[in-house]
C-alpha cells in the first residue's frame, strides 16, 4: 500500500574534540554559549554515530532509538530539532506540491555509538549532528551545513560544530535568537593532514555531572568563569585559528593544554567543585611533559572534556616518540585501556 511507505535515509556523524572548551550558556533553551570554542572533528572511519532516520503513515509516534534502547524524545532540545526540520520540509512541500508530504508523519530515528556514551567522549555532539543530518537528508532539505549547525547546537551545543570537518571553529554570536550562533569552518582536514589524536580511555563510565548541569553550576557559583569567558577565550580563539592556519604545532600544542587546564580550573572553582579529571589523567599530562622535555620542544598536547578520558594531539611525523611512548605504557597498572590507543586522523563529514 503506497501510504504506507516507509522513507527512509542513513547517515554517519564524527566527534569532534574541542582545543578552546565550551563552557556556559547564555541561553539555556536555545543553547547560547558564553564564549565561542575550537575544535577538530575526528575521522568518522574512528569514533562515529550512524544513524537512520524514517517516516511514515503506518508510525503512530516519533521514536528514537539509541544502541538498541527506547530514549525520551519529550525533551526540549530534542523537540527543537523536530520542530525546526519539520518546518523546513513544510517550506519544501508548500514549493513544490508534488513532493510527499513526510513533515506531517511520524519519524523513527535509529542511532549507534561505536564507543562509549556520556563518558566524555563527544557522544552527544556526534549524536545530534547524525541526528539532524540524517532527517535533513530524509527531508532532502537545501539548507547549508551553517543551517544545519544552528539547528543541531539546540540538540547539543558541540553537536553544532560535527557538521563540518576538519578544523571547525563556533562562533558564539550575539542575536538573542540564536541565530548567528553556528559552526564554521576553519580550514578542511587536508590543509593540515598530518594532525593526530590519541584517546586513552581511563574510565568508560558515564560521567557523575553531565556538561549542561556542570556548565550552568560554573556560570552560577565561579568567580573565575565570567574571567574566562571575557578575557581569555576571545584571545585563544583568534591565536588558535592562526596557528591552524600556519601549521604552527608548537604554538597550538601550548593553546590546547593552556586551555584544557584553564576550563578544568573553572570546573573545580565551581561551587560544589567539579573533578572531571582524576588520578589517570593526571599521569596522562606528566607523561605528555615527559615527552616534550625529551624531545626539547614541544610535540604533543593533551587536552580533556567533562570526563577523566585523555585526548592527546600530535603530528604523524612523531608518532613513535608520542603514541609510540604512550602505548609502552598503557595497561602496566596505569589505568588506561588502549583500546583507543591508535592514531586518529582529522576527517572530512
Ligand atoms: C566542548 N564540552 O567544547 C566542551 C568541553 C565538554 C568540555 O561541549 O549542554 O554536551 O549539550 O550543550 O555540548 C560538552 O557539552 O553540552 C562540551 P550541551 P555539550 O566540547
Amino acid at each position: 500500500m503506497a501510504n504506507a511507505d516507509v522513507h527512509r535515509s542513513s547517515t554517519f556523524a564524527p566527534v569532534n574534540i574541542a582545543v578552546i572548551k565550551y563552557w556556559g550558556k547564555r541561553d539555556t533553551a536555545l543553547n547560547l554559549p558564553t564564549n565561542s570554542s575550537l575544535s577538530i572533528t575526528l575521522s568518522q572511519d574512528d569514533l562515529r554515530t550512524h544513524t537512520t532516520a524514517s517516516c511514515s503513515l503506518k508510525y503512530t509516534r516519533d521514536a528514537l532509538v539509541l544502541n538498541g534502547e527506547d530514549q525520551d524524545i519529550s525533551g526540549a532540545r530534542t523537540q527543537a530539532c523536530l520542530r525546526e526540520l519539520r518546518g523546513l520540509r513544510k517550506e519544501v512541500e508548500a514549493k513544490d506540491g508534488s513532493v510527499p508530504e513526510l513533515s506531517g508523519m511520524a519519524l523513527k530515528i535509529v542511532s549507534e555509538n561505536n564507543f562509549p556514551t556520556a563518558a566524555g567522549l563527544a557522544s552527544s555532539a556526534a549524536g545530534f549532528a547524525a541526528l539532524v543530518r540524517a532527517i535533513a537528508d530524509l527531508y532532502a532539505l537545501p539548507s547549508p551545513p551553517a543551517e544545519l549547525s544552528r539547528i543541531a547546537r539546540q540538540g547539543s551545543g558541540s553537536a553544532c560544530r560535527s557538521l563540518f570537518g576538519g578544523y571547525v571553529a563556533w562562533k558564539m554570536g550575539e542575536e538573542t535568537d540564536g541565530s548567528d550562533s553556528a559552526a564554521y569552518e576553519v580550514a578542511p582536514a587536508q590543509h593540515w593532514p598530518d594532525m593526530r589524536a590519541l584517546i586513552l580511555v581511563a574510565s568508560a563510565e558515564k560521567k557523575d555531572v553531565s556538561s549542561t548541569v556542570g556548565m550552568q553550576a560554573t556560570v552560577k557559583t565561579s568567580e573565575r568563569f565570567a574571567h574566562r569567558a571575557e578575557n581569555i577565550v576571545p584571545a585563544r580563539m583568534a591565536a588558535t585559528e592562526e596557528c591552524v592556519k600556519s601549521r604552527d604545532f608548537a604554538t597550538f600544542a601550548d593553546l590546547t593544554m593552556r586551555d584544557s587546564n584553564n576550563f578544568h580550573a573553572t570546573c573545580l572553582d565551581t561551587s560544589p567543585p567539579i573533578f572531571y579529571m582524576n588520578d589517570t589523567s593526571r599521569a596522562a599530562v606528566r607523561v605528555c611533559e615527559a615527552i616534550n622535555t625529551h624531545a626539547g620542544r614541544t610535540i604533543c598536547a593533551y587536552t580533556f572534556d567533562a570526563g577523566p578520558n585523555a585526548v592527546v594531539y600530535y603530528l604523524a611525523e612523531t608518532e613513535a616518540q608520542v603514541a609510540g611512548a604512550f602505548r609502552g605504557i598503557v595497561g602496566h597498572k596505569t589505568g588506561w585501556d588502549n583500546s583507543r590507543g591508535r592514531a586518529i586522523q582529522a576527517g572530512e563529514v
